[in-house]
């Protein structure tokens, strides 16, 4: 642990001024100081947003001097930096998480007091930055924050979005996407970094030529170039004075104008292609898991990795280092294929222009790069029509065909005679269209290649990549997921963790999460029960009005709170939740079975707005809550809610209030989640398949404190392959039957049998996500939840079990992995004596 003087004098450089002191009155004199000379008022006449902004420049100078330190400190130390290359980073809300992790949270809430401001108004209202999609881009923020924590040098790179994902409303029961303007009122934790441009070509052509002395050359003719800078954010880690950098970047025009196009007269076309290169960063493509390839798209990907390999290789060249030191400077990571295209790049940089022979420059690139996959579903595999990637990336093109020549040649030996087995390793997919296999290229471009939980690592190397698993199968490796305990828990679960920090006597579990083990022992302790009760009845509360306020639904603290929020997709199987709501009421309604336990079901999400089905989806849960929630006979036992717009900020509340989780995806299909996670750490039990990380949780918690239910991924596929017929599941169990005759009667629609057709036909005809073979155990397993949640002290008891054997699932853990075993690196941590 530190002393508090080192937090703030930064390493020995021990002055404090208005810039670093962490006093109240200091704080208050900096508060002050940046509304006027940063904002320009007064505190009489200042908005809420110039308050908002005062107080996070506060904060922000308090990072400032440390992340200068960090990054001289690197720079001595020459130690291997993690380069996290993704597309998105969810980072969520920063406010608070600052002030958490500078423990100046209590300082700055007296202070702010004080002048009549309520800091923690301030923190529920700030904006997030929505620049990610769901788990994907999340992970890439909890690890940010666990390198950061772990000490370890690290730098996220990744694109700054104008706009992020879509903010979402619920118009008549349906999805209405609306822009995502983050940025108008002003991103105070973000500088700007314009010194540090880089350009980047696209399109046009290549010319293969001989240099004056003789060397054979290629050079690449671009057909335009855009200007990204760099975004650089603080990342500071939890109570220790590393602050890393994420490193978003924007695309601008080169020139203002295009003189020679101005010059004939074409003013607007001259403004146009500067509008064009903008358009690069303006807006995150809002799918989840489904692959859209468009140019733009993969633009944008390209975009983000030649501005950072181009940074890093600045960062070298500026430690004095030749650029044949690039591994051991770097361990880029490639957060699923967006940024596979940096093998080809990195290629290109070391081959055409620093003019390193491809036999070492191959050796670097590989030495360099490690690759993530996080999902098996073949419609999020990414490949790029040939000739789109060629009119995008001529260069890149003709590199990936010599890097697929001489790996297809190593293929042959291996295998010979096996040519079928090298036409699917090729990473030229040529069994129709062709195409560019983006996966391929990660792995052939990477030393180490993982899965985010153990099935789905199992899964990549049966049947994604069976036959590179051949060729290569040390290269495989399996990490999962894990989620920041410091925004997940602290943050947002404040009565937990004083609970935690009571129960165990100190603060240690916050930056190492499995001594939370040491609840265990309160588990059967009467007294410590009644406090956790008290603490989650709170947090439900909290929820309750939250709802209240978004939906006008007002819903019952004292029922079983039970929550599916996650993307809506049809893997992930919202309508067979859907499906169980409707038997339930059905029963209400023909069985009068008045002893069920009172629920309220918790929807939250957002669709792709491209995705039909997941919107129909959405409308379906709606409609259902239209109905269930309006009839008087049921009012007390069954409420459905979908609360809109879920989001970093909507988690924080919601997850802390849950009882009960709802991880459904058809096994085999979810790589791992990280919500289950999240869920799991505040004490909600989990009914789930045994699918991605839910079978891990499950053994860490034990399976009776689990609701586990539904076929296993082995099972789904043999059923599979041996004829799956959902009709005569349908046709045989009555209270089946009864669920969708209602739904697709249109007993949901107003009569409107039309309206869930395209759902319903779907699950009679083909139901390619197995929810009819699922739905009996399902409707067993909820029966069981009820039973276990009548008896209120035995329940809580499993809750905080839950709780307490989480420790696996803090993505401390999973830094900890990926830094030994693919990384090769380890923390640098601040001794405080300059080292
Ligand atoms: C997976 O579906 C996983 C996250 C993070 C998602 C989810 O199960 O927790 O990644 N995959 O690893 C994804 O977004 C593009 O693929």
């Amino acid at each position: 642990t530190l002393e508090p003087g080192h937090l703030r004098g930064q390493g020995g450089v021990a002055e404090d001024d208005v810039r670093t002191a962490c006093e109240p009155e200091a704080l208050k004199r900096a508060f002050l100081d940046h509304l006027l000379y940063t904002q320009g008022k007064t505190l009489e006449i200042a908005s809420h947003n110039d308050i908002y902004l005062a107080v996070a420049y506060t904060v922000r100078d308090r990072l400032l001097r440390r992340w200068s330190h960090t990054s001289s400190r690197h720079k001595r130390h020459g130690t291997r930096t993690v380069a996290y290359l993704s597309a998105e980073f969810l980072i969520g809300p920063s406010l608070g998480n600052n002030l958490l992790n500078l423990d100046i949270t209590d300082a700055l809430r007296e202070t702010l007091a004080r002048l009549g401001i309520d800091l923690d108004e301030l923190v529920r209202r700030e904006v997030e930055p929505g620049l990610g999609n769901g788990g994907l881009g999340r992970l890439a923020a909890c690890f940010m924050d666990s390198l950061a924590t772990g000490e370890i040098p690290a730098i996220g790179y990744g694109i700054y979005y104008e706009y992020g994902i879509f903010f979402q409303t619920v118009v008549d029961g349906w999805q209405v996407e609306n822009t995502d303007k983050w940025l108008r009122f002003g991103n105070p934790w973000a500088i700007h970094h314009p010194e540090w441009g880089v350009e980047v070509k696209l399109g046009g052509y290549t010319e293969h030529y001989t240099d004056d002395v003789g060397r054979f050359r290629v050079r690449w003719v671009p057909e335009k170039t855009v200007w990204g800078t760099p975004f650089d954010t603080p990342v500071a880690g939890y109570k220790v004075s590393t602050v890393n950098t994420l490193r978003l970047w924007r695309a601008e025009a080169t020139e203002e104008f295009d003189f020679s196009v101005f010059n004939r007269g074409d003013y607007l076309g001259a403004v146009n292609k500067k509008v064009t290169s903008e358009n690069l960063t303006k807006v995150l493509y809002p799918n989840d898991e489904s692959h859209q390839g468009k140019e733009l798209r993969l633009e944008q990907q390209y975009f983000f990795v030649a501005c950072a390999l181009r940074d890093m290789l600045r960062i070298l060249e500026h430690r004095g280092l030749p650029v044949t030191e690039f591994p051991r400077a770097f361990a880029v990571q490639l957060n699923d294929t967006h940024p596979a295209i940096g093998v080809a790049e990195l290629m290109r940089l070391l081959i055409d222009e620093y003019l390193v022979p491809w036999e070492q420059a191959w050796e670097a690139t590989r030495a360099t790069f490690a690759y993530t996959n996080h999902t098996l579903l073949p419609e999020a595999l990414e490949r790029w029509p040939l000739e789109l990637f060629k009119s995008v990336l001529p260069r890149h093109l003709e590199i990936i065909y010599e890097i697929n020549r001489r790996f297809l040649n190593e293929a042959r030996i291996r295998f010979f005679g096996d040519e079928s087995r090298v036409f699917r390793l090729s990473l030229i997919d040529e069994s129709g269209e062709r195409y560019v296999r983006m996966a391929h290229l990660a792995c052939v471009g990477s030393h180490a290649i993982n899965g985010v939980a153990e099935l789905h690592s199992t899964l990549i190397k049966e049947q994604l990549l069976p036959d590179f698993y051949a060729m290569w199968p040390e290269k495989f490796d399996s990490v999962t997921n894990g989620v920041t305990p410091r925004r997940w828990v602290v943050l947002s679960n404040p009565g937990l963790a004083a609970l935690a920090t009571e129960a165990l006597g100190d603060e240690h579990w916050i930056r190492d999460w499995p001594r939370i083990a040491g609840l265990e022992k309160h588990a059967d302790d009467a007294a410590f029960i009644e406090r956790w009760q008290r603490v989650k009845h709170t947090n439900k509360r909290s929820l309750a009005a939250l709802i209240r306020d978004e939906t006008g639904v007002v819903v019952n603290p004292d029922s079983l709170f039970d929550v599916l929020v996650k993307r809506i997709h049809e893997y992930k199987r919202q309508h067979l939740a859907v499906l169980h709501i409707v038997t339930r009421y059905h029963r209400l309604k023909t069985q009068r079975a008045t002893d069920m336990v009172p629920r309220t079901f918790i929807f939250g999400g957002k669709a792709a707005p491209g995705y039909v089905r997941a919107k129909l989806m959405i409308k379906l849960i709606t409609a259902v809550a239209d109905v269930v929630n309006s009839d008087p006979e049921v009012r007390d036992l069954l409420k459905v809610v979908f609360l809109p717009n879920f989001s970093v900020s909507k988690g924080q509340c919601i997850y802390p209030a849950a009882e009960l989780s709802e991880q459904i995806s058809l096994a085999g299909k979810e790589a791992s989640g990280t919500g289950n996670m999240k869920f799991a750490m505040n004490g909600a039990l989990t009914i789930g398949t045994m699918d991605g990380a839910n079978i891990e949780i499950c053994q860490e918690v034990g399976a009776e404190n689990f609701f586990a239910f539904g076929m296993s991924a082995d099972e789904a596929q043999r059923l599979l392959r041996s004829g799956y017929y959902p009709r005569d599941l349908y046709r045989d169990d009555a209270e089946l039957r009864a669920a969708i005759d209602l739904i697709r009667g249109g007993f949901f629609s107003r009569g409107d049998a039309g309206l869930f057709e395209p759902l319903t036909n779907d699950l009679l005809n083909e139901d390619r996500y197995m929810l009819l073979a699922d739905y009996a155990s399902y409707v067993e397993c909820q029966d069981r939840v009820d039973a276990a949640y009548r008896d209120a002290r035995q329940w809580s008891r499993m809750a905080v079990l839950n709780c307490a054997r989480s420790g696996r699932f803090s993505s401390d853990r999973s830094i900890a992995e990926y830094a030994r075993r693919m990384w090769h690196t380890s923390a640098l941590p601040d001794t405080g004596h300059g080292g």
